[in-house]
């Protein structure tokens, strides 16, 4: 077959295929229908030249471009891979095929994976979310945005001051604190000696405060090492267990769903944007929130519209919708909102999420000028004050007050 042969705009998919939208641009000169056919082909049985090694069984194996949107500069299109080509439960083997290869074909100018749709039998053998959005709430047994901190300075402090920052984040409020995703087992704040102190700090903070409180631990590294953080994460009873899943890898990140009977998997998304963030070529966040959710992440960040990072509202919401839309059984994610985030940003996200939100801040807290706890008590006010409907310069606290100051 040649690339061209690949192509069948109006070819009707079946319900067991998998689906695939792209965004693509030919390279100058090529056809468009070349360039569309080589993407079908290469991710699926053909290569650039017709072989004498095929097999006439093997015809119904392969990829159809069955869509075309023609833009100015290329089309976005889809493709249907029949189910045979790829084996359940082996995420790095599916991506190989639909967003491996073709990335770096000279017929294409730009390729950028817009979304996927796993058909239900390879969907579900995959383990999805243990706890998902109801399972979060049910551990903290409430129904408004979660707050949660991020301990900074993000690298340098020792354990014993590191579980300091947590305990004062969780007295002045916090629901969670999490660690920084480059944060592993460092010579100043050795993982093992992190997860004692903190998890002490944390049974402190809920006597206290009589709230149940999490504690994300970043577990990434090397998978058996990882696995070995996650089984003493498991050993003191934590129940949260965070994980960079871009640099962890795909592979790692079901070997650690599946050994995970019962920890909460948070997910950082660190490196992503090295091919989420230019429009027209990568793989789009709807995609990589997909994946991990079909792999079974239980939170994931998905971008603030409002704070640090480049994302739009257009294109959180479209990451929320991938965490949270019919997909068989599989359990919706709880999405988190994080980067560049304080106080101020409360009433915009709660607009922009609703009340199923995780929201950290790590500098909006910790950069309080009455210092963690401050700052932690403002942000849990914001949450308050949006959940009364009052305005937050209206609201009683002045730690919240300061907050505003501050940022406003
Ligand atoms: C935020 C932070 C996170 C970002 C990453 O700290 O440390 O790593 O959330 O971005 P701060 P994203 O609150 O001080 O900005 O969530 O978009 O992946
Ligand atoms: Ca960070």
């Amino acid at each position: 077959m040649k690339y061209e042969d690949y192509v069948h705009i109006g070819y009707k998919p079946s319900k067991s295929d998998l689906i695939c939208e792209f965004y693509m641009e030919p390279s100058k000169g090529v056809p468009l229908k070349r360039a569309m056919g080589a993407i079908a082909a290469e991710s699926s049985t053909g290569t650039w030249t017709e072989l004498t090694t095929v097999k006439p069984y093997m015809k119904k194996l392969a990829a159809t471009v069955f869509e075309m949107q023609k833009t100015k500069r290329g089309a976005y299109i889809r493709i249907a891979y029949p189910i045979e080509l790829f084996e359940p439960g082996n995420m790095p083997n599916i991506l190989s095929s639909v967003a491996g290869n073709i990335f770096g074909m000279k017929d294409l100018k730009y390729l950028r994976m817009e979304d996927i749709i796993l058909p239900k039998r390879i969907a579900t053998s995959f383990k999805g979310p243990k706890y998902g959005i109801k399972g979060v709430r049910k551990i903290f047994r409430k129904k408004t945005p979660l707050i949660g901190t991020i301990v900074k300075p993000k690298l340098g402090l020792k354990s014993k001051d590191h579980a300091k920052v947590a305990y004062e984040a969780w007295v002045g409020g916090c629901d969670i604190v999490k660690d920084d995703e480059n944060l592993s087992s460092q010579s100043f704040n050795r993982f093992s000696q992190r997860l004692r102190t903190t998890l002490r700090y944390k049974r402190k903070a809920e006597k206290e405060t009589g709230e149940r409180k999490g504690y994300m631990i970043n577990v990434t590294a090397e998978t058996m090492e990882m696995l070995k953080r996650k089984d003493l994460v498991a050993d003191f009873g934590n129940e949260y267990i965070m994980i960079d899943i871009i640099t962890e890898g795909w592979g790692a990140l079901q070997t650690l769903r599946d050994k995970s009977r019962s920890r909460v998997i948070h997910a950082h998304r660190a490196g992503h944007a090295a091919f989420t963030k230019i429009k027209y070529h990568g793989i789009a966040m709807p995609v990589i929130c997909t994946i991990a959710r079909t792999i079974g992440v239980d939170q994931i960040h998905v971008g603030t519209a409002v704070g640090k990072m480049i994302e739009g509202k257009k294109e959180v919401l479209e990451n929320v919708d991938a965490c949270k839309r019919k997909y068989y059984n599989i359990k919706p994610v709880m999405p988190v909102a994080s980067g560049g985030l304080n106080p101020n940003h409360v009433p915009a996200l709660h607009k922009i999420f609703g009340n199923d939100v995780i929201i950290q801040m790590g500098g909006g807290i910790h950069g309080h000028p009455k210092g963690t706890r401050a700052g932690a008590k403002a942000a849990r006010d914001a949450i308050d004050a949006v959940m009364q409907g009052i305005p937050l310069k209206e609201y009683p606290s002045k730690e919240l007050q300061m907050a505003i100051k501050r940022w406003g």
